[in-house]
């Protein structure tokens, strides 16, 4: 499911409207993943407080929201973009890929719940491809 030119304006017009909160909304994303999707607390079990208030994940949200930013810039070349997150990723992290697609789920979800009146259907659509289309590009190493 490749991203249509069309996708790819409706995208960037959306994340210009969200980068000023992409931070907040990050740890928001992270700390609802984490509470949610219980089984995703195992890669962190290194930090000291998985809450959806912790410091840790306010900031780990808020670097995982930078990447998809330079994602975005990037959006026409996203497997040469995360080739070095996907192998960190893959052989460092040792992260399930199945996990890029419940962050996605809960970034889309904080999307729509910061920005209700610009998060329509059409734009709904477009950012679902585009978050497919990175957790695919972030799958890329993982052989
Ligand atoms: Ni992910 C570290 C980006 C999904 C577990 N992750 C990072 C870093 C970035 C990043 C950037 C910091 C890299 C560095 O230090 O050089 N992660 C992303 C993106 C997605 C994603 C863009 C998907 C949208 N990561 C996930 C998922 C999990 C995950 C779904 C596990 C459920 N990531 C980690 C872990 C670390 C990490 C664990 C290391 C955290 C730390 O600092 O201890």
């Amino acid at each position: 499911m490749s991203l249509s030119g069309k996708d790819k304006t409706v995208v960037k017009a959306f994340w210009d409207k969200v980068s000023p909160k992409a931070a907040e909304m990050g740890g928001e994303a992270l700390g609802r993943m984490l509470t949610s999707y219980p089984q995703t607390k195992t890669y962190f079990s290194h930090w000291s407080d998985l809450s959806p208030d912790s410091a840790q994940v306010k900031k780990h949200g808020a670097t995982i929201m930078g990447a998809i930013g330079d994602a975005v810039s990037k959006i026409d070349d996203l497997t040469g973009c995360l080739s070095k997150l996907s192998e960190l990723h893959a052989f460092k992290l040792r992260v399930d890929p199945a996990n890029f697609r419940i962050l996605a789920h809960n970034i889309i979800l904080v999307m729509a719940m910061y920005f209700p009146g610009d998060f329509t259907p059409e734009v709904h659509v477009s950012v679902d491809k585009f978050l497919q289309n990175l957790a695919l590009a972030l799958s890329e190493r993982y052989r």
